[in-house]
């Protein structure tokens, strides 16, 4: 007992003589609590402090057999990885509300553009706060280094060994008391990276996305029989009775046009500023057509690509990269190849280089016969990211008409891009001015409101892109290209503007100059829930010679468009995990996020958080809830096993 006493005694004089391991785990700790702090907001995660505990000590412990020169050169990258990983994410969850993966690397060389125009935009004072800790680093070793207190004795190492590893032991044993079971199924799935990096802190869910990233090289090794057999059993045991409904076949052997309207948000149709309609044409197709207004998207840090995706296959995006740049090789089902197997001729066109999102290659594998990218436009019109939707619709009729003069059906898809954030030209494309004058006592005053903000630059924006689809629609109809065609039209994803410019979009008050109070009748609530519903993009099927005048608010996902779509076409895929949402009984479909979260007519279910938001006002069980939060793990692990394991060209081949 007394020799044990004696080591402990000892070995706090070690620590006290560890000065630099302590800066290092210290300076750590610090810029992984602010990161926490300053994304997610939950800084005070003890489970994170602990794991995060849990790795610093293993790599201290290891710093032991090194040379005291080589130990500071240890610790320095080790500050600089971690310093790194904090800046990038914090970055990164400006953007995406999430934390980086090691997958998008490859991701990254298909989307530079887009990337730095991000960083342009969203790169903010706060996301360098993590270089002071880095800086307090160097500084005090500097300052330590005259001292001479860097090495550690031959005798020391002993202690330092017992140390070191009495303690990993203890926070290592707190960290597994404290994460539960879903925090370790969340571990390894990395669907919810938010809930794993609050739960395991920013390095550990670091270091495994990279071990995740990197799975998909041994994946076929490792967990292919396991996928294959999960997917053959939720295939084999879902109910795949095809209800017919009154839209069955409705618009069969008709040519298709599908529009997707980039960053295009439902809060847009039918909104007035100043009086001023901003999607006069789109609400006009919506009061036409079907309109469907409570449609999300089901993107990852895919993006357009995610949409075109899950739009076109029915399958939810890939949660490891993203399906266009590491899975554009695998075997899929989608709705241009069932069109083309019913002898449609398929095109896609898009006024960007044509392997931005790999799109050269992975069109092909989707089924589109030919893809028109930048080259075959003349750039004679440039706004943010490239080519004018303006020109690229205009350069396009003519080519849709001489492709309907051989083909017939045909299935086209038009990818817009003026739309795109941070929306830099808006002022040279619109008139639209969004200020407010009014009379304050007798004084005539003008208030900004909304004009030279983020919302101003994006409602002009998409004002734009609402009047070119106003132009390309009457061309088309000049063509004559609109008697036997449907339009279809979806906003890709929303467009990600900060919560501040919804509140003050809605509840400015010019007189005051200030947001009205919240006890305000005419308030509308702009809390993280609303913003959430209000994510809400487009879907809209219209045609000219048949007007349906109906809007449908089932909630409705990207992937239930084939299912919905297909049935009025007569294709359907028998891998589509969606819904046809005409055939849905009481409204009651489930809208299934990337991360787990999903909504139905009844709740919006946050799963970072684990909280229900009601949306209507029906008591909500705990099986209601469990039932859906399984269904929304289920589709996300076939769609994630279908991509990774490339399993469908095996069931193709069964
Ligand atoms: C780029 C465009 C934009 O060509 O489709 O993609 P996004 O950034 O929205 O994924
Ligand atoms: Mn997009």
């Amino acid at each position: 007992m007394k020799k044990v006493l004696d080591v402990f005694k000892n070995s706090f004089k070690v620590i006290r003589k560890s000065k630099l391991i302590i800066l290092f785990i210290i300076t750590s700790l610090v810029n992984s609590f602010m990161l926490r702090g300053l994304t997610s907001g939950n800084i005070f995660s003890i489970k994170a402090f602990f794991v995060d505990l849990v790795l610093l000590f293993l790599l201290s412990y290891i710093s032991v057999f090194l040379k005291p020169k080589q130990r500071f050169t240890y610790f320095l990258i080790w500050e600089i990885i971690f310093t790194l990983t904090c800046v990038i994410n914090s970055i990164y969850y400006t953007y995406y509300s999430s934390y980086v993966s090691i997958s998008l690397l490859a991701t990254s060389v298909f989307v530079k553009d887009v990337g730095d125009a991000v960083v342009e935009n969203v790169f903010q004072i706060k996301d360098l706060l993590y270089l002071i800790p880095f800086a307090m680093f160097i500084i005090i070793y500097i300052r330590m280094r005259k001292s001479n207190v860097v090495s550690i004795s031959k005798e020391d190492k002993k202690e330092y060994t017992f140390v070191t590893l009495f303690l990993e032991i203890i926070v290592v044993v707190s960290a597994l008391l404290m994460l539960n079971k879903t925090d370790w199924s969340r571990f390894v799935k990395l669907w919810n990276r938010v809930a794993v990096a609050d739960s395991y802190g920013i390095y550990t869910y670091q270091l495994n996305d990279i071990v995740v990233s990197l799975k998909p090289g041994f994946n076929n090794i490792f967990g292919h029989d396991k996928a294959l057999r999960e997917v053959r059993e939720y295939y084999e045991n879902r109910d795949d009775t095809i209800s017919k409904n009154r839209y069955t076949n409705i618009f069969e052997g008709m040519n298709v046009i599908a529009i997707h309207a980039e960053s295009l948000q439902t809060f847009t149709l039918g909104l007035k500023v100043n009086d001023i309609e901003i999607t006069p044409t789109l609400n006009k197709l919506s009061r036409e057509g079907l309109f469907f207004n409570n449609f999300y998207a089901q993107v990852g840090v895919g993006t357009s690509s995610d949409s075109e995706f899950t739009y076109s296959t029915s399958l939810m995006p890939s949660n490891n990269g993203t399906v266009f740049v590491n899975y554009y090789n695998n075997e899929y089902s989608s709705i241009q190849k069932l069109l083309v197997d019913k002898g449609y001729y398929t095109f896609s066109m898009h006024g960007n280089v044509g392997d931005f999102w790999n799109r050269q290659t992975m069109h092909k594998n989707l089924g589109y016969k030919k893809f028109y990218s930048k080259s075959s436009y003349e750039i004679d019109e440039t706004f943010g990211l490239g080519l004018s939707d303006k020109s690229f619709l205009r350069q396009s009729v003519p080519k849709i008409k001489e492709i309907s003069e051989e083909y017939n059906p045909f299935y086209g898809l038009l990818i817009t891009l003026t739309n795109h954030t941070p929306w830099p030209d808006s002022d040279k494309y619109s008139s639209l001015n969004f200020t407010k004058t009014v009379n304050v006592d007798g004084e005539e005053v003008t208030r900004n409101y909304i004009e030279g903000t983020t919302m101003g630059y994006y409602l002009k924006a998409v004002n734009y892109m609402d009047s070119a689809f106003g132009e390309f629609i009457s061309a088309l109809d000049n063509e004559g290209l609109l008697d036997n065609t449907v339009i279809v039209i979806y906003g890709d994803h929303d467009a990600r503007i900060a919560k501040k410019y919804y509140d003050i979009l809605y509840n400015y008050d010019p007189y005051t100059d200030s947001i009205i109070p919240m006890e305000d009748e005419k308030y509308i609530q702009v809390d993280s829930y609303q913003y959430e519903l209000n994510r809400k993009v487009p879907f809209i099927i219209w045609t000219k010679n048949r007007k349906f005048n109906q809007t449908i608010n089932t909630p409705m996902g990207m992937i239930d468009v084939l299912p919905t779509l297909g049935n009025m076409l007569n294709v359907r895929s028998k891998y589509q995990l969606g819904t046809d949402v005409m055939s849905v009984k009481n409204n009651d479909n489930t809208v299934v996020f990337k991360d787990g979260s999903y909504i139905t007519n009844k709740i919006y279910y946050n799963s970072k958080t684990g909280e229900i938001y009601p949306i209507s006002n029906d008591v909500i069980s705990e099986d209601y809830i469990s039932k859906h939060s399984d269904y929304a793990s289920q589709i996300i692990d076939v769609s994630n096993n279908i991509i990774t394991y490339n399993l469908l060209k095996e069931m193709e081949t069964e």
